[in-house]
């Protein structure tokens, strides 16, 4: 089923103007900032989450503000069908983050990436959801191809237990859309590193930040040298709700378009120009006044010594470009971060599992 640009969409399938949405990760880094963007636009929202700070709750629709559904639980063994009823579209977020870990928590990884989203992909299908939009990862490439950059169309070959997870979770909903018994369109949208208000606290800007402002030690993987491609959340969010926008342009696809079935496609959300982690560093003493005192370490195994995203396909499908750069958004992020005090460290005791965030970034 191809779109047709400019139909207008049944009332359920429009989220940023009306009806429904799923957001699954809700309480995550980026699921905060896309609740809030949806609900601005006035969309209902069921958002599910499994992590103790979010709670079962109802918030009413006020104004031409979206109403808020908060459901807690894990997307293993929930009961998804009632929830998905009369939702246009899904953003599954959900997942468990992070590169570096993955070496050693595997099946903690296959759980909330992959069992979480194939069940999540098959709710979907049996409830006739139109539109699923899945959070991937730039970590699912390896390294940048013979241009430079990495292309949609280059062979995936992810360098840790994390990006393998992440290729699975986005094949696997590529899978549903190629099915021809129902119309079921899917939009992976590879996220490059996301940074802005909110970042997880075990990623390296939030880090970086915490070191100049309080004087903390920064341990650096590798010398510094390795680049990346830091799109900021107020970008990614934007990425998602045109991703998520049924009655957007159409998607043509490797994957589906045939009689019956959905569409599919795999979209790089980036900004397109990489830097440095030495780079973000140098920019932040600046920033802040105080240069982080940065202890450089080994690099760490699964760690990409490069990403960088080809923006072209964004920009063509869903008239996407990146418009904050490292400059603008890492000074947001200092003065967000100069007003909101750190979280507190999880206690010693807790079993490793507890804390776990389930939210992609
Ligand atoms: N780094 C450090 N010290 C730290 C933390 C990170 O040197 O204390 C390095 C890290 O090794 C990496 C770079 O800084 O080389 C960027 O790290 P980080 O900001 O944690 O992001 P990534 O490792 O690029 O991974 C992020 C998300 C992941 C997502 C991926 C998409 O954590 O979930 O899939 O970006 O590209």
């Amino acid at each position: 089923h191809i779109d047709v640009p400019g139909r207008s969409a049944p009332s359920g399938n429009t989220p940023g103007g009306s009806g429904k949405a799923v957001v699954t990760g809700a309480a995550g880094f980026i699921g905060c900032h896309l609740v809030t963007a949806l609900r601005d636009g006035g969309t209902d929202v069921v958002g599910i989450d499994r992590r103790d700070t979010w709670e079962d709750g109802e918030t009413e629709r006020a104004g031409d503000r979206g109403s808020l559904r908060a459901v807690h639980g894990d997307l293993v063994s929930l009961e998804l069908e009632p929830l998905l009823s009369g939702v246009g579209t899904v953003f599954h977020l959900a997942a468990l983050p992070g590169v570096r870990p993955s070496w050693t928590r595997f099946p903690e990884y296959l759980h909330c990436n992959v069992l979480a989203t194939q069940r999540l992909m098959d709710a979907c299908a049996r409830t006739g959801v139109r539109r699923v939009v899945v959070a991937s990862s730039s970590s699912v490439y390896g390294g940048p191809g013979e241009s430079g950059t990495m292309s949609e169309d280059q062979v995936p070959s992810p360098l840790s237990p994390y990006g393998v997870t992440k290729l699975a979770a986005e094949r696997l909903a590529l899978a549903f859309a190629a099915r021809d018994d129902i119309s079921l369109d899917v939009r992976a949208l590879r996220f490059f590193t996301v940074y802005g208000p909110g970042q997880r606290p075990d990623m390296l800007i939030t880090r970086m930040i915490r070191a100049a402002l309080e004087g903390a030690p920064l341990a650096i993987h590798g010398d510094g040298t390795q680049i990346r491609d830091f799109v900021h959340v107020s970008d990614v969010v934007r990425a998602l709700t045109l991703a998520g926008a049924v009655d957007g342009p159409a998607a043509a696809s490797p994957y589906g378009g045939g009689s019956g079935g959905g569409s599919g496609e795999v979209l790089n959300i980036g900004t397109g120009n990489s830097v440095s982690v030495n780079e973000v560093l140098a920019l932040t003493a600046e920033l802040t006044g105080r240069t982080p005192d940065a202890r450089y370490g080994p690099a760490r195994a699964g760690d990409a010594a490069a990403t960088a995203a080809d923006t072209g396909r964004a920009r063509e499908r869903l008239g996407f470009t990146a418009a904050v750069d490292i400059r603008t958004g890492l000074a947001g992020q200092i003065e967000w971060a100069r007003h909101t005090p750190a979280p507190a460290p999880p206690a010693p005791s807790a079993p490793s599992a507890a804390g776990v965030r389930t939210t992609a970034g």
